[in-house]
């Protein structure tokens, strides 16, 4: 069944160039873009969004991170969105990334990893709701 995901190209992925070989990945494995911005966040929207994280050791320097630069928001879908882009983003440690994956293709270190992706419905639909306003959703 179709379904919604959210993404982030992540600002390392941004500030090396590899925003468009990166939207060819997400292209070529069949997701449809339903929205999409480049964005500068602050601070303190980075620490919103990383709520669910604000009591690990790396809450700071991954908020301090995300806003260091643009990134890119996105709003894929297609069948199985959520699963199918974890599978082409690959581990959260590059180094324990699948070959041919994202993030072993594009992300230096488990913190700059390249690309963000929902991890399951209900946190799906909070970081679509976070990032985008319905009548962008159309
Ligand atoms: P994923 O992005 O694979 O869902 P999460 O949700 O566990 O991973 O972590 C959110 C983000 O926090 C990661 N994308 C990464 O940038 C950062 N992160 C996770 N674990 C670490 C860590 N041990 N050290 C530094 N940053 C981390």
């Amino acid at each position: 069944m179709s379904q919604r995901t959210f993404s982030i190209i992540k600002p390392d992925a941004v500030r090396n160039n590899a925003t468009a070989a990166i939207l060819s990945e997400i292209d070529k494995a069949g997701f449809s873009i339903v929205a999409i911005k480049k964005e500068s966040i602050t601070k303190r929207e980075a620490e919103g969004f990383y709520a669910v994280h604000r009591d690990k050791p790396f809450f700071a320097a991954l908020t301090d991170f995300m806003s260091s630069g643009p990134l890119v928001l996105m709003v894929l879908e297609k069948d199985n969105a959520i699963a199918d882009l974890r599978k082409l983003m690959g581990a959260t440690n590059p180094a324990n990334a699948d070959p041919g994956t994202i993030r072993k293709k594009f992300a230096a270190s488990i913190q700059e990893n390249a690309i963000h992706g929902s991890d399951a419905e209900d946190t799906a639909a909070f970081e679509i709701g976070y990032w985008f306003a319905g009548y962008e959703l159309i």
